[in-house]
């Protein structure tokens, strides 16, 4: 039986790599930070696994990961963890550089300190912010980077620290250069998570408006839970090597948009440009979407589109698996049960606020 470690094992995408790798047998172990309220919502129904174990361990902390590391000796680590949000990073900047870069340092040295470089492959979730203001369309391995946002320069220092002690110390490490990709389980504050469920909370009539920033950027959008089969894949690799993992196919913010609410049941049509651009309701004329400068960010990355030929080839990997209509069509459908049962649950607390009112127990 193999061990594999996932730092980040809470997110997105440890979540989904935690169930394809138990799914192949492994020992899987995660990493979690202790914190005030439930953050485990994407791998509770994990817990209690008997191949599932969670330790703590921080980034920013080289002693938790070098303890963690002694104790699960794994065969695979997947560096997951990281302040992944673009917009935060201009917030800030030095915690992202702490945890995105000089975390991936922290990581590979804890590898070597607790001896273990010799029989360990990392696996670093490189990403196709890299490209930022890109110098060529579509991008591939060999595209020149122009990192656009503090995220994105911490992300660099990742990947060639990577490519340097790959070098340097002839470890297995590879950077997955992975464009977006999205799901049901996507964070609500990232454009397409909070397009499906404004549009969800639209369509049953509990949300007014959405605001958006930049309509116009483009992005290659695939579905998490086929990213990870290639993260595990470039591990078994024969060599370490980089690979641009994207779909191929790029559409706009506004496309995401147009084809969201038309699964919710609306027809949007797009009138007017930039700042005064609005989504209306084709059948009421109703305003659903408007520009707000407040997303709008200091430099932002407009066009994304990624070449998956390396990983097709080398890899034997799909990259359109799931379709962007399918994985728009699951991101809604998810999102309306989601926003139908959240109501149910509201109304619930809301009987419950009464009584406890009336018994004293709530002043
Ligand atoms: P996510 O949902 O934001 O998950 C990030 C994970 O990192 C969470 O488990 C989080 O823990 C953990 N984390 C944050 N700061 C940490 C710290 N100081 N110490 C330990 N853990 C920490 O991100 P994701 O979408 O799954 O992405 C996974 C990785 O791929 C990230 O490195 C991201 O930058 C990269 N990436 C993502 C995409 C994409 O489109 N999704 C594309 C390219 C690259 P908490 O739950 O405790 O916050
Ligand atoms: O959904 P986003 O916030 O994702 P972004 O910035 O592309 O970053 C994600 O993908 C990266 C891979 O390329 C990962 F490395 C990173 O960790 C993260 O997972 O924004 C996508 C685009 C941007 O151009 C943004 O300006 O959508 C535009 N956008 C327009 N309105 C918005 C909004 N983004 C957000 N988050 N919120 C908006 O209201």
């Amino acid at each position: 039986m193999k061990t594999a470690l996932i730092t980040g094992v809470t997110g997105q995408d440890g979540s989904y790599l935690c169930e394809f790798l138990l799914g192949k047998g492994y020992d899987v172990h995660g990493t979690i930070r202790r914190s005030s309220t439930d953050y485990r919502e994407r791998i509770s129904h994990l817990e209690g696994q008997p191949n599932f174990h969670l330790h703590y361990a921080d980034m920013g902390d080289s002693m938790s990961l070098i303890q963690v590391l002694n104790k699960v000796k794994p065969d695979e680590v997947y560096n997951l963890a990281a302040q992944s949000h673009v917009q935060v990073s201009f917030d800030s900047p030095e915690f992202t550089a702490d945890v995105d870069a000089t975390g991936v340092l922290r990581i590979l040295e804890a590898i070597r300190q607790t001896g273990l470089a010799n029989r360990c492959r990392l696996y670093q979730a490189s990403t196709s912010e890299l490209y930022g203001k890109v110098v060529e369309v579509p991008q591939n391995e060999n595209t020149p980077f122009y990192p656009y946002s503090p995220y994105a320069v911490a992300k660099l220092y990742g990947y060639w620290i990577v490519k340097e002690y790959r070098e340097a110390y002839n470890m297995f490490c590879c950077n997955g250069i992975l464009f977006n990709h999205e799901s049901e389980r996507r964070g609500e504050t990232f454009v397409t998570r909070k397009i499906t469920l404004a549009a969800a909370r639209i369509a049953q009539g509990k949300q007014e408006k959405l605001l958006l920033g930049n309509l116009s950027s483009l992005r290659d959008w695939g579905y998490a839970k086929d990213y990870v089969e290639c993260m595990w894949l470039m591990l078994q690799h024969d060599r370490p090597e980089d690979f641009v993992i994207a779909t191929g196919v790029q559409h706009s913010v506004r496309d995401f948009c147009h084809l969201a609410f038309k699964e919710a049941g609306i027809d949007l049509e797009f009138v007017g440009e930039g700042l005064d651009e609005k989504g209306l309701d084709k059948a009421s004329g109703k305003v659903l979407v408007e520009v707000s400068p407040d997303f709008y960010r200091p430099t932002d990355v407009v066009n994304l589109w990624g070449d998956p030929t390396k990983a097709k080839a080398v890899l034997g990997w799909n990259p359109t698996k799931t379709s962007f209509e399918e994985l728009v069509r699951i991101m809604v459908r998810h999102d309306m049960k989601k926003v139908a049962a959240d109501d149910a649950a509201d109304q619930v607390r809301k009987m419950n606020l009464v009584e406890y009112l009336e018994k004293g127990i709530v002043k």
